[in-house]
């Protein structure tokens, strides 16, 4: 064997050493500019910070002297053209947009983010910065006083991050801890509060990222990725929805779902045979709980095999789905990414010949274990495997599937440890399992969404892993919790959190899918599953049957009553959808979104409370709590239920069939007659519920087929509708779209006006009805715990008055 020299040694030694130590970026030594980005070279790397619009600005730094072309699966939002001045000094670099200015000291290389007036919204952490040791990347920003964060999508823990460290790292994590990190999904980006101002931050990186908001330190907050560049982009904002809307715009917000997709889903892994789905499907008819969907888990496929029915079980599939579609039912197939290496098996043998699957370095392809034994996987990052699974996906939607469950794409395989020399095509830029992993799932949806939509109907997808940018394609659901109540809890913080991330169509397991709950706990879930985006009753194969009607009588009716307000609720929840994907505000918002400077929203006993829509407070409860601490910030708010007036924090009497849900003053709430599927038509008038309060509100009114696409093109009908309590006027715009509205009368629903005399409607003058208006038709009360709860059943008074769609100026004379 040869003797190492003296050299040899000493240079092994050397880089062992560097790849020991943190190097910083060091001093600027030249500066350029080209139009709306600055480029600076450090002694140690090479920086460039854009501006991507006023309150967006892109950082990259990279270690050496090569600045290499920007590659992301998660942006998709290009710069736009906006007003940048530069100036340079010896000190510092200073780039100056219309929302804020950026100021770029050169001794040490160092960013700071200030207000148009000089107030620092963010910066480097002096002495720290950006530094990496081998090739683990961080950048480390000072900790403000009193700074919260909130956001980085699919975490437990609290509302406010502060204090706690995460790490991005897809996961199949079964019946997961509710203090379990990380799980299925990654969204680097979070959003931080301090001193009356708010910013986001996506660090766009799809290596192992970790972040941390003071965790183990009382110095900074830090982001940093074990491998690639230091890509951030900050975002700054007066207020939280506007970061949304710019994060959003970077990458990529909801397209509109198909309505189906709102209504009530019915899972359990695995309904079989087909005589039982249908037997589920009727039962959810007679039973009168309104239902759009069921979906089928893995055992409706031969032997875990994708793309197959075992025909035992589904001896006629199309004949099912054709029953299914007699009754209104909308079906949803779980699909794995695991192909099973089988000779003779036709998607085995076509993704072979096609050479689509994920390799070694040797060319061979990489062989894992999941459900249906040793198997191959789909390079989902290059669009030679992305278009041979959206072929496959295409078969599924020509059967007239027309939901796509993705599931086990972290990729989740027996062993849960996919090897680092896994090569990733990454769309021309080859790489390992490093860079490759945590983007899979997402590039995965994509292709399921191509394959799906290519029917000319808006496909419903679902996913469990996910990247930054999911929502474009997918909506996503919190894996497998439990049926246990701090679960419930959690989840419910989970997709306030996934909200804060840009991501709009969220669900949990309702009823939690490992264990079983107690019918008081599986009571709550679905109470508040009726104001959660994706409502999915689900649960595990060696479960209690968990359907509505399996725990009583009494749970049957609050199951029955909740399930109706939510369809009773479609105008408005349709609308909300809408606007979702048109500014990226999430249709389950956690109040840090409208409040986030009040402290009382990150407390323990209120960071389970969320908005449903702009106008609905729903705070979830305990299943068995006697009491519920309620905190309702500022401004007036409504009972839902007997429309008193209530404001601050309050403990209120509970009762199992009656969850807490408080409405904002100034909110205007669209609502439709129950129906019992969304293709079932409503009756011709359409409830527009106006509460009184001091704050003007707004509500845009949206409607188009629920299902093509034809509202890319105008088939659409939307109406901004406006409260102004100064003018004591609701104001109907002309309806924009080609389409007819589906209603012909409105009914305006007017709460808290109680001197109310006269309605003028365009000149005419109305007689406003006092009546009495139930929101939740009674149920026999059940286990009232408190003594004091209030006498069911609530009504409250209520001034109707009837009027056409024509009409656009209401005056309401009090
Ligand atoms: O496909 C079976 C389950 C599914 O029901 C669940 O929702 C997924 O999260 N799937 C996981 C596979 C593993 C279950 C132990």
């Amino acid at each position: 064997m040869k003797r190492p020299t003296l050299s040899g040694l000493l240079l092994l030694l050397l880089t062992y050493a560097s790849a020991q130590t943190p190097v910083a970026v060091g001093p600027v030594s030249s500066v350029s500019v080209d139009n709306q980005t600055v480029r600076v070279s450090t002694s140690n790397a090479r920086a460039e910070i854009s501006a991507y619009g006023p309150g967006i600005i892109r950082v990259r730094v990279v270690p050496g002297n090569t600045l290499g072309p920007y590659f992301s699966y998660a942006v998709t939002g290009t710069p736009e053209t906006t007003r940048v001045k530069v100036t340079s000094s010896g000190a510092d670099v200073r780039i100056v947009t219309d929302s804020l200015q950026v100021c770029v000291s050169k001794q040490p290389f160092a960013v700071t983010f200030l207000t148009p007036s000089g107030d620092t919204i963010n910066t480097d952490e002096p002495g720290l910065g950006t530094s990496w040791i081998g090739s683990d990347i961080t950048t480390y920003k000072h900790l403000q006083e009193g700074e919260r964060f909130v956001g980085l999508g699919e975490k437990t823990g609290d509302l406010d991050r502060r204090g706690s460290g995460y790490t991005n790292w897809n996961r199949d994590v079964y019946g997961y801890q509710v203090t379990e990190d990380p799980l299925y999904s990654s969204i680097p980006f979070y959003i931080g509060i301090h001193h009356a101002l708010t910013y986001g931050i996506f660090f766009d990186n799809s290596y192992e990222t970790r972040f941390n908001f003071g965790a183990s330190n009382n110095r900074f907050s830090s982001f940093g990725a074990r491998g690639g560049e230091m890509s951030y982009y900050f975002i700054y904002h007066t207020g939280v929805p506007g970061i949304l809307r710019d994060y959003t715009y970077l990458t990529g917000r909801m397209p509109l779902p198909p309505l189906w997709s709102l209504g009530y889903q019915q899972n359990r892994y695995s309904y079989f045979p087909d005589t039982e789905v249908i037997r589920i499907a009727q039962t959810l008819r007679e039973k009168r709980i309104p239902s759009d969907g069921v979906t089928l888990d893995i055992l409706y496929m031969d032997a875990y095999k994708l793309f197959t029915w075992n025909k035992e079980r589904f001896p006629d599939p199309a004949g099912m789905i054709h029953r299914l579609h007699d009754l209104r039912f909308h079906l949803t197939t779980i699909v794995d990414p695991g192909i099973k290496v089988e000779k003779g098996y036709a998607a085995y043998e076509s993704g072979l010949s096609s050479g689509v699957f994920l390799r070694y370095p040797d060319g061979t392809n990489y062989t894992a274990k999941v459900w249906p034994g040793w198997c191959h996987f789909p390079d989902f990052t290059s669009s030679k495997g992305r278009s041979w699974w959206s072929s496959q996906i295409k078969g599924l939607s020509d059967q007239g599937i027309e939901g796509i469950w993705n599931d086990m794409n972290e990729i989740s395989t027996w062993g849960q440890q996919v090897p680092d020399n896994v090569l990733y095509d990454f769309d021309g830029h080859p790489t390992t399992t490093l860079q490759g992993h945590n983007v899979y799932a997402l590039e995965m949806v994509r292709s399921s969404y191509d394959g799906a939509s290519a029917s000319g109907k808006r496909p419903f997808i679902l996913t469990r892993s996910g990247f930054a940018g999911l929502q474009r394609y997918s909506a996503i659901w919190t894996g497998d919790n439990r049926s246990e109540e701090n679960h419930f809890f959690t989840g419910v913080r989970m997709l306030a959190s996934l909200g804060l991330s840009g991501v709009a169509f969220t669900g949990m397991d309702v009823g939690g899918f490992t264990g079983n709950p107690t019918p008081n706990l599986f009571a709550r879930w679905m109470e508040t599953g009726a104001f959660i985006p994706y409502y999915r009753n689900h649960t595990a194969l060696n479960t209690r049957s968990s359907e509505p009607w399996t725990y009583g009588e009494d749970v049957l009716d609050i199951s029955r009553n909740y399930v109706g307000l939510r369809y009773r609720l479609l105008p408005y929840l349709y609308s909300t959808f809408y606007t979702a994907s048109q500014d990226g505000v999430p249709v389950l918002r956690s109040l840090a979104i409208d409040w986030p400077f009040d402290g009382q929203v990150y407390s323990p006993a209120y960071e389970n409370q969320y908005l449903f829509g702009p106008s609905l407070l729903v705070a979830p409860v305990g299943a068995d709590a006697a009491f519920a601490s309620v905190y309702l910030p500022s401004g007036r708010w409504y009972s839902l239920y007997t429309d008193s007036v209530l404001s601050g924090s309050f403990v209120t009497p509970l009762a199992l069939d009656r969850l807490p849900v408080y409405v904002r003053g100034g909110a205007i709430i669209p609502m439709q007659s129950l129906v019992q599927s969304t293709s079932e038509a409503p009756s011709d008038t359409l409830w527009i519920h106006v509460y009184n309060g001091p704050a003007p509100g707004a509500f845009t009114y949206y409607e188009d087929d629920g299902a093509t696409f034809a509202y890319r093109n105008g088939a659409f009908y939307k109406r901004e509708i406006r409260f102004d309590p100064a003018a004591r006027t609701i104001t109907l715009d002309a309806p924009e779209g080609s389409l007819a509205s589906k209603f012909r009368y409105m009914q305006l629903v007017l709460h808290g006006f109680g001197g109310l005399q006269q309605i003028i409607a365009d000149g005419t003058a109305l007689v406003a009805r006092d009546t009495t208006y139930a929101i939740l038709p009674p149920t026999a009360r059940v286990n009232a715990q408190a003594d004091d709860a209030p006498p069911a059943p609530e009504f409250c008074r209520v001034k109707v008055v009837t009027i056409g769609n024509d009409h656009r100026q209401i005056k309401l004379g009090y």
